[in-house]
C-alpha cells in the first residue's frame, strides 16, 4: 500500500516539492473557517510563501463548518496538502506546510471558543461562501428570524459563523480583550464591513446584560478588512489525486488544484500583525472598493452567466462553453459595452486587459471547472455579480441588455433541465422557493414578475425600473422558444 502523505513521509517527497521551512516548528497566529479547496490553494498558499520570506508564528488552525470531509482529509496528513497547478500545458505541483492543524468547528473538541480567546490567535479569516454569513444580498440584514441565529443568540453551542464569532470575542475580552483582526476572504462586495455590520446585528438581538459592552469592545479592538479573493478552484477529481501521487510519491487525498493566476487584495486595517502577504503578491491598499466591483462584475458576473447558459446548452465545463464562438462573444461584448461604463478604474488597471485577461483564463481547458459548480447559490451571487451592474446602468438612463439576458439565463437555469432536454439538479438554499416559479407553466411574463418580487435578491427597487422586467422576460420567451444558443446568436447580430 502507498504511504500516506504526513509530518512522517515528507522527507519521502521528492525536495523540490517540499516546503521551504520545517512545518513541524510553526505556532497557530490564523484561526481559518471554511477549509474548502479555495482557502487551501490561495490564503494557505500566500502564506506559505510569506514564512519563507519573513517567519513568525503564522500557522493556521482550519476549520470546516459542517462536514468532517476535509478534516477527515487533512488530520491523518498532518494538515500537509499539495497544490497542483494546471496551466493550459504545463503543471506545477507543491506542497503546502502553512495550515498546522485541522478541525471541525461544531465539534467541541475543536474548542474554537478557546482558539478565538487565545492571544496568539491575531486573525481570524474566513472563506464560507455567501451562504455562511445568513444575510439577504437585496438588503444587507442578518436573517435574525433563522432558527440557527435565533438558537445562537440564547445560547448554547454556536452553530452559525456569526454566532461562532461573537461567542469566541467574549470569551478573548474576559482573557484580556487582545486586538483581533477577522479578514473575510469571500466574493461578497465590502466583506468587512459586511461582516462586522451582521456581528453587530446579532449582538443586538442578545439579551443586553450579556452583551455588556461587546460592541464597543470590537469597535475598540477588531479590525473588520475588506479583501478581494482571485484564483479559479475547480473541484479535486480522482484523476487529479492519482496525478499528485505519482509525482509526490506518497498519497494526498486532501490535495487541491488551481490555475497557476492567484490574486489578493487586502484593505491595510490589521490590529495585530499579519504575515508578509504583501512580500509574495498580494495588494494592501487603503482602498478595496473599485478592486472589489471590477472582479465581482467581470470576472464573476461573466463567470455566472457562462455557467447558467452553457449548462442549459449543454456544456460541462466553463472552458467549453467559452469553446462555443456565440458565447464567448456575448460576454466579451457585456463587459466592454455594459459592465465597463460602470466601474471606477483600480490604480495601475487596465479594465479592458484585464476582462481579456479573466475570459482568458476561463478558456483554461485543463482546469475542467463544472458549469454547475459556478451555477451554485445563484440566489447569493446574483445581486452583487449582476443586478449592481443593471442597477447601475439604470440609473444612468441605460438599458441593461446583456445583463438582462444574463438574468434570464439564471431563470431558465433554475428549471433544472438543458435545451436537449437532460436533467440536472439546481442547488440553491432558496431553491424551494425559486425552482417552483421559474418551473412552472406560468408565462414567461408571470414567472418573471414572481421572480422579481423576492426582495431578498432583488431588492425592492428593480422590478419597479423601467424596461427591467420586460426586458428579462422578453429573454427568457425566446430562451424557451428558440433555445440559448440560437438566442445567442441572434443577440449578437442585433444592434446594441
Ligand atoms: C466562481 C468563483 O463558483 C463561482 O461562483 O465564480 O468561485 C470564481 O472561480 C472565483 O471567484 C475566482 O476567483
Amino acid at each position: 500500500m502507498t504511504e500516506r502523505l504526513s509530518l512522517a513521509t515528507l522527507d519521502r517527497v521528492p525536495a523540490e516539492f517540499r516546503p521551504s521551512f520545517d512545518p513541524s516548528s510553526l505556532g497557530i497566529g490564523i484561526v481559518h473557517l471554511g477549509l474548502g479547496a479555495f482557502h487551501r490553494a490561495h490564503e494557505a498558499v500566500f502564506t506559505d510563501e510569506a514564512l519563507a520570506i519573513e517567519w513568525g508564528d503564522w500557522g493556521i488552525y482550519g476549520l470546516s463548518q459542517r462536514s468532517r470531509t476535509i478534516p477527515d482529509q487533512l488530520q491523518p496528513q498532518d494538515g500537509l496538502f499539495t497544490v497542483l497547478e494546471k496551466a493550459p500545458d504545463h503543471r506545477r505541483c507543491r506542497i503546502v506546510g502553512s495550515i498546522r492543524k485541522v478541525g471541525l468547528a461544531s465539534d467541541r473538541s475543536s474548542d474554537l471558543t478557546g482558539w478565538i480567546a487565545a492571544a496568539s490567535t491575531r486573525i481570524i479569516s474566513l472563506t464560507v461562501s455567501e451562504k455562511g454569513y445568513r444575510y439577504d444580498p437585496g438588503t444587507g440584514r442578518l436573517h435574525d428570524e433563522d432558527p440557527a441565529i435565533r438558537t445562537d443568540a440564547a445560547g448554547g453551542d454556536p452553530s452559525t459563523v456569526v454566532g461562532q464569532l461573537v461567542r469566541g470575542f467574549q470569551a478573548r475580552r474576559a482573557a484580556g480583550g487582545d486586538p483581533l483582526t477577522v479578514l473575510s476572504c469571500d466574493n461578497i462586495p465590502g466583506n468587512g464591513r459586511l461582516l462586522r455590520e451582521l456581528i453587530e446585528q446579532f449582538c443586538g438581538l442578545l439579551d443586553p446584560l450579556e452583551e455588556g459592552g461587546l460592541r464597543a469592545w470590537m469597535a475598540d479592538s477588531v479590525t473588520f478588512p475588506c479583501s478581494v479573493v482571485d484564483r479559479i478552484v475547480p473541484a479535486t477529481g480522482a484523476a487529479d489525486l492519482d496525478e499528485v501521487q505519482q509525482l509526490i510519491g506518497v498519497q494526498d487525498r486532501g490535495a487541491v488544484v488551481a490555475e497557476p493566476f492567484r490574486q489578493w487584495v487586502i484593505e491595510d486595517d490589521f490590529a495585530a500583525g499579519r504575515p508578509a502577504w504583501d512580500a509574495v503578491g498580494a495588494t494592501l491598499t487603503a482602498d478595496v472598493l473599485p478592486y472589489e466591483v471590477a472582479k465581482l462584475r467581470i470576472l464573476n458576473g461573466t463567470h455566472s452567466m457562462l455557467a447558467y447558459l452553457g449548462a442549459v446548452a449543454g456544456h460541462g465545463t466553463i472552458a467549453a462553453a467559452m469553446g462555443e464562438p456565440p458565447l464567448a462573444a456575448l460576454v466579451r461584448r457585456m463587459i466592454r459595452d455594459e459592465v465597463i461604463p460602470t466601474l471606477r478604474e483600480p490604480p495601475g488597471v487596465d479594465l479592458v486587459r484585464y476582462g481579456d485577461e479573466v475570459l482568458g483564463r476561463f478558456t483554461n481547458p485543463a482546469l475542467g471547472h463544472r458549469t454547475h459548480q459556478v451555477a451554485m447559490d445563484g440566489s447569493l451571487k446574483l445581486p452583487q455579480r449582476l443586478l449592481e451592474t443593471a442597477r447601475d446602468l439604470l440609473a444612468d438612463g441605460r438599458q441593461p441588455r446583456l445583463i438582462t439576458l444574463a438574468v434570464a439565463g439564471w431563470i431558465r437555469y433554475l428549471r433544472g433541465v438543458t435545451d436537449a432536454g437532460d436533467r440536472y439538479d439546481v442547488i440553491d438554499p432558496m431553491a424551494d422557493r425559486v425552482v417552483p416559479i421559474a418551473s412552472s407553466s406560468y408565462s414567461s411574463d408571470t414567472i418573471v414578475t414572481r421572480l422579481l418580487a423576492i426582495r431578498e435578491i432583488f431588492g425592492d427597487d428593480l422590478a419597479g425600473m423601467p424596461g427591467f422586467r420586460s426586458a428579462v422576460s422578453n429573454w427568457l420567451d425566446r430562451f424557451l422558444d428558440d433555445g440559448v444558443l440560437r438566442t445567442v446568436v441572434s443577440a449578437g447580430s442585433e444592434a446594441p
